[in-house]
């Protein structure tokens, strides 16, 4: 357990920013199983910035009925069996890789990036960013960081 902020915060994020902004593909985010508040509303932060800023996202979730006034529509996909080729898995606010809800964890060739806020994250994926000293995941600056291609100057 690593409950202290990380010191290279901004890098990392500028890092997976970066990533994020090249990546040709989609990009599908899943956040943890029962999600709460957080979850949906990180997933749905990522998600909706990213799409903002031209990217194709699909995120996975089922909201709880008394979330269900954070999302519209046909926002959300509840469960992919199979990702899509080419595509990039974002999964915030998910503890343990067998806390990701609704999306394969182990399909060949996804790249996975893990952005999250418990200290016990063991920090999977090709790129983490693991923060426990924020309350919850912060989707809207990562997708503000992607869009304005910013390197470690926005906050
Ligand atoms: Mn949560």
């Amino acid at each position: 357990m690593n409950n202290s902020g990380d010191p290279l915060y901004f890098e990392k994020l500028a890092t997976i920013a970066t990533r994020l902004k090249d990546h040709a593909g989609m990009i599908v985010i899943a956040a943890h199983v029962d999600p709460d508040g957080d979850a949906i509303g990180s997933l749905l932060g990522a998600s909706r910035a990213l799409a903002a800023f031209g990217k194709t996202v699909l995120p996975v979730a089922v909201p709880p009925r008394y979330l269900e006034w954070m999302t519209t529509g046909n926002e959300l996909t509840p469960k992919l069996e199979v990702l899509p080729e080419g595509s990039l898995l974002l999964v915030v606010d998910s503890a343990e890789v067998s806390r990701v809800d609704g999306v394969p964890m182990n399909q060949v060739g996804i790249p996975i990036i893990n952005i999250d806020h418990h200290g016990s994250n063991p920090r999977f994926g090709e790129l983490s960013l693991v923060s426990p000293d924020k309350a919850c995941v912060d989707g809207q600056r990562l997708g503000c960081c992607t869009g304005r291609g910013i390197h470690g100057s926005y906050r």
